[in-house]
């Protein structure tokens, strides 16, 4: 097996499992307790962040009811808020994912600090200033919640799950300027011997159920490290503001929002595979369908959304275009279809599409008798991958990519 066929996630999980499995009997049981007492970063519950990083509010910019809909220390955008918007998502209506708050960092004493058995040497430090001096790449790249939609589980598909209710609105679109981490981890003396890399952001230790987490970090193999992965520090032309990662985040394209660790402090690199609750615990598709040990989430599914309200509202006979978006882990979107009541015909793409982002489109529709409709918009990627009408049912309510019914009213 070569290191690149790690960037296929079903070969990554497999060889990892694999690996793993080699070291440790491997069981659900086994993994939570390699999970709560195998982690460095474990302190006792109750324990005050550490390091540069300070509890704030939960987030820091405004969210305006209109735009954002707010779960404890998450908000998600509005769709209708997004209708009349341009390719990108604005910061101001970007959604926020925090497992805690929101950290203040000083940026003239941050640093990113890289070690472990996978370097040549002993651990690199880098400053804010060193990492503005490097080359510098943009790319174009959708950020997505994996649990993005999870709410439909239950709503469409009658089905209990845990996790954020999210609707469609935990992702966005955004131009991101920083170094290829390729880049920083050649300069710190990665060896040919390194296999995964464990990014750790610095806002306060996860706790939840009396369980002391540490800090957010998930492992990431280092051939997809390698391939794509950006040390953003700026998004959609001006510094990364607090609330997405300030001063330096990772952009994983195409990954479950978890890979795009935020306001990162720490990286190991690693001769050794390395694991953190948000690959053994969460972001596994666990459930009947799946095996015990679960199938690690890594690359996000296809999805549509229209830039409409929840049972928004529509005069009777009046002629209308109906607005979306439609976006993949797999790359681009090939077609999307449209069903408004009377059979499924083709929207017409609108403006070009980034290989990572999405894609924008339009169909006409002539809303006719005075009553309750459903609207449904259903997309297919360059890979062929559509959206079913169900979604296999996972426990964490992971990974929802089937049609979803959207309510409208004619009056
Ligand atoms: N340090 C840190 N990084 C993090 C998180 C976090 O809570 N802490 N949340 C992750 C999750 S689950 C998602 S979906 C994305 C959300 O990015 P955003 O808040 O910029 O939209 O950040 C990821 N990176
Ligand atoms: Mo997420």
């Amino acid at each position: 097996m070569t290191g690149t066929g790690l960037t296929d996630e079903a070969t990554y999980d497999r060889t990892r499992i694999e690996q793993w499995r080699a070291g440790k009997a491997l069981s659900r049981r086994g993994m939570l307790r390699l999970t709560a007492g195998g982690s460095l970063a474990l302190t006792a519950f109750g324990a005050l962040p550490s390091g540069t990083a300070s509890a704030a509010t939960p987030i820091v910019k405004p969210l305006p009811p209109e735009i954002f809909e707010v779960y404890g220390t998450n908000a998600e955008t509005r769709w209708e808020a997004m209708s009349g918007q341009g390719y990108l998502t604005p910061v101001e209506r970007f959604f926020v994912r925090n497992h805690t708050a929101t950290p203040t960092i000083d940026v003239g004493t941050w640093r990113l600090k890289l070690f472990g058995t996978g370097l040549s040497g002993g651990p690199v430090e880098f400053s804010y200033r060193d990492l503005l001096r490097l080359p510098s790449e943009s790319i174009t790249a959708a950020i997505e919640c994996a649990g993005n939609g999870r709410s439909y589980f239950t709503s469409q598909q009658g089905q209990s799950v845990s996790g954020t209710a999210w609707k469609l609105g935990a992702i966005g679109v955004a131009r991101w300027r920083g170094v290829r981490l390729s880049t920083v981890l050649v300069k710190a003396g990665l060896t040919r011997h390194a296999v995964d890399v464990l990014p750790e952001g610095l806002d306060a230790d996860y706790v939840t159920g009396g369980v002391n987490l540490g800090k957010v970090r998930r492992p990431l193999p280092v051939a997809k490290a390698l391939q794509d992965v950006l040390l953003a520090y700026e998004m959609n032309g001006r510094p990364l503001p607090p609330d997405h990662g300030y001063p330096v985040r990772l952009v994983v394209p195409s990954w479950a929002g978890i890979s795009s660790i935020k306001w990162l402090g720490r990286i190991e690199v690693s001769e050794t595979p390395l694991v953190s609750p948000w690959n053994t615990q969460y972001y596994r598709l666990l459930g009947p369908g799946y095996p015990a040990e679960g199938t690690l989430v890594t690359r996000q599914v296809v999805k549509s959304a229209f830039e409409l309200p929840w049972n928004a509202e529509f005069a009777a006979g009046g002629r209308q275009v109906l607005r979306g978006r439609s976006w993949s882990g797999n790359g681009r979107i090939r077609r999307v279809d449209v069903d408004t009541g009377n059979g499924w015909r083709q929207a017409k793409f609108v403006g070009a599409a980034a290989d990572r982002g999405w894609q924008r489109w339009e169909i006409p529709w002539r809303a006719g008798v005075p009553g309750a409709h459903t609207l449904r918009a259903r997309a297919t990627d360059i890979t062929g991958a559509t959206q079913p009408e169900v979604t296999p049912h996972n426990t964490q309510g992971y990974l929802f990519d089937a049609v979803v019914r959207h309510p409208v009213r004619v009056v």
